[in-house]
């Protein structure tokens, strides 16, 4: 069984969101999210719309999600990629190269990002 896994805030949930997790379900048959909790947002400098449980519920209901995690720091990497058995591991390309270390310890792919939508946008559309 080939392993995937990757990580986001994915908050104000989007096509964006849909097509990156559709795109890496298809590299492989279990796809792991690590789901960026409030606290470590707050450490990426992101403060999201919904909290976890809101976010990790909406992950939990896409068909292309097996399981969602906490990413609770920057260094929980290497330990989840080890511990959960990961085949491949795969971000969207605005993170090109940054992940790179992880090559040590199975695939790395960068996906293109999905064109004209972003938590962001629709932010500022909900403040108007
Ligand atoms: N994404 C995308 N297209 C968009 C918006 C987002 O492909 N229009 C991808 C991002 O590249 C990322 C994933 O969807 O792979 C989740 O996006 P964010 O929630 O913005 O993730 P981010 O805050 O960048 O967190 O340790 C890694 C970080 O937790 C990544």
């Amino acid at each position: 069984m080939k392993k995937v896994l990757t990580y986001g805030t994915f908050d104000l949930l989007h096509y964006g969101h849909i097509e990156l997790l559709r795109r890496a379900k298809e590299l492989g048959d279990y796809l792991i999210v690590g789901l960026s909790t409030d606290e470590f947002n707050e450490v990426k400098g992101k403060k999201s719309v919904l909290d976890f449980n809101k976010r990790k519920q909406l992950l939990e209901s896409i068909k292309y999600v097996d399981l969602v995690i906490p990413e609770n720091n920057w260094d929980q990497k290497i330990d989840d990629v080890i511990s959960h058995k990961i085949d491949i591991f795969v971000m969207g390309d605005d993170w090109i190269n940054k992940f790179d270390f992880l090559k040590v310890y199975c695939e790395v792919k960068y996906l293109p990002r999905t064109d004209l939508i972003s938590s962001s946008l629709l932010k500022s559309i909900i403040k108007k």
